[in-house]
């Protein structure tokens, strides 16, 4: 048995309901998943007010599925809220949502949460500060459940709030190393930021919480450039032993995606994961 799950994430948009996920259906996604070998499945949700947990718990767990974490970029993206958004009721419901997603990932036994592009684009000379404030706050709110949040360096067109795995260590530093923050490593914007994606995925060992796979040009794994027998096997070298999530560019459409990353890294997660 190895030890590393593969997952996919997967984008829901609740406010136009279950049923409307028109591309790629959950249920449809979910039979492809269980099919082709996946183990589990990022939810990236928009509006957690707006989610409803109970089905898609459902829908997963019928399946022998698990939701490795709970993703939170869509927040920004479809409403705009961020952690260092210089207007404070904006930078409010941030916090108020990653609390509700703290909640969610709970329901689904995980309580890991990702802080990808929720943290905002970092235009502001205090945007770091806000950073530090707020996920200070949601730390404190979500005490109780143990929420560990996972701070994923982006690549800089996407951010300027920390874009390398030796920028993320200084911010950590900064708080005090909490426990409950850990690293998301995603390979696309590693090959991006770093001068050796290999080695900066080997120092972020003492860190890392959760790893996203997709190939230097965002395909699915095995349409670009990164030797993916390294990267696991780098994985396996510093003892990484939860999911590694595709999270890929649905093209030339999501089932082609999924069919490409699991035909690329199942064998090699057999053989050495
Ligand atoms: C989120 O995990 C991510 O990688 C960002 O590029 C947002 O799309
Ligand atoms: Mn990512």
């Amino acid at each position: 048995m190895s030890i590393l799950k593969l997952g996919v994430a997967y984008a829901v948009r609740e406010e136009v309901g279950f049923e409307a996920l028109v591309e790629a259906p959950l249920e449809k996604v979910l039979d492809m998943l269980t099919e082709l070998g996946f183990s589990g499945i990022e939810l990236n949700i928009a509006n957690p007010m707006k989610f409803d947990v109970k089905r898609y718990r459902k829908a997963i767990e019928d399946r022998g599925l698990q939701v490795p974490v709970i993703s939170t970029g869509l927040s920004y993206l479809t409403y705009g809220y961020s952690l260092t958004h210089s207007d404070n009721e904006m930078r409010r419901r941030s916090i108020e949502f990653f609390t509700k997603y703290a909640e969610i990932a709970h329901e689904f036994g995980c309580d890991r949460v990702v802080i990808g592009l929720a943290r905002g684009r970092g235009d502001s000379p205090q945007a770091l500060d806000m950073l530090r404030d707020s996920i200070a706050k949601i730390l404190e709110a979500t005490e109780g459940l143990g929420t560990i949040l996972l701070l994923e360096p982006l690549n800089r067109y996407e951010t300027k709030l920390i874009n390398k795995v030796s920028q993320f260590v200084e911010f950590v530093k900064s708080m005090g190393c909490p426990k409950r923050i850990r690293m998301l490593f995603d390979t696309f914007h590693m090959a991006l930021e770093e001068r050796d994606p290999y080695t900066a995925l080997i120092q972020s060992r003492d860190y890392l919480g959760y790893v996203h796979l997709a190939d230097s040009n965002r395909l699915a794994p095995g349409m670009g450039m990164i030797d993916w027998l390294k990267i696991i096997a780098i994985l396996k070298a510093i003892g990484y032993n939860y999911f590694v999530t595709v999270e890929a560019i649905p093209h030339p459409s999501f089932e082609d995606m999924i069919r490409v990353a699991s035909a690329t890294l199942r064998p090699i997660i057999e053989m050495l994961g």
